[in-house]
């Protein structure tokens, strides 16, 4: 298969690619949770869901393996380093109770994936203590049992979680695509820079597509 993008077309095979959603959790993208504790603007995260259900359902259809991740730490945070847990002033910190529960503990509201975006029976779920979901987690393990060599990514932060997760699969021999318009920042700048410094340089670290190519390279496999 094969979809248009940048810098060059990204061919993949649907048994060993991977659509990985990142942290599309309720701390992330709603009122109330840590990305809105730090001060931000939540909207903008939201308005990227409906792109990103068309991608998850139309790579359901035709069978494609998808992973979901969660920042999360556990409820006596002994995986959240005091650096990240006291840096700043934000409203309410890591573990402090909110409106969705605790925040970033792993089983809280705050730390569930938004409805339209619930992960289905048989798909991964990991709870991440860092930004990266290498890290202190079991992803590789598992990508590498099932054989993959691509990952296609959507989800929040684009300069965060998903640049720092998709540097870290690029480090271990993934190719990775992402999604435009299926990944957001809480600044519109530094999503455009990521994109540019992700495909700069023949793919430095991958490619970067819009939702409907990849739906396009879909639809002409007649999947
Ligand atoms: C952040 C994330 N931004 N999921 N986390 O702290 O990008």
């Amino acid at each position: 298969m094969r979809a248009e993008a940048q810098p060059f077309p990204f061919e993949f095979e649907l048994a060993s690619t991977v659509l990985a959603v990142i942290d599309m959790q309720r701390d992330f993208i709603e009122p109330g949770g840590f990305g809105d504790s730090l001060g931000n603007d939540v909207s903008r995260l939201s308005f990227i869901v409906p792109a990103c259900a068309r991608v998850l359902s139309a790579w359901r259809k035709v069978g494609g393996l998808v992973l979901h991740t969660r920042e999360a730490h556990r409820a006596d945070l002994s995986d959240c380093p005091p650096a990240k847990r006291n840096r700043g002033q934000p409203r309410l910190r890591i573990g402090d109770p909110g409106p969705m529960g605790r925040i970033l503990v792993s089983g809280e509201p705050g730390s569930e994936i938004v409805d339209a975006l619930a992960p289905a029976a048989g798909e991964w779920v990991f709870d991440k203590p860092g930004k990266g979901m290498f890290y202190a987690t079991r992803v590789h393990e598992e990508l590498q049992a099932m054989r993959v060599k691509r990952l296609i990514f959507a989800g929040v932060t684009t300069e965060v979680c998903v640049q720092t997760s998709m540097r870290e699969a690029n480090d271990r021999g993934y190719e990775c695509l992402l999604l435009e318009d299926c990944t957001e920042s809480y600044f519109p700048e530094f999503k455009s820079a990521t994109l540019e410094m992700v495909r700069a340089q023949g793919g430095i670290v991958g490619w970067t597509t819009s939702s409907k190519l990849l739906l396009a390279a879909l639809a002409t496999e007649g999947l």
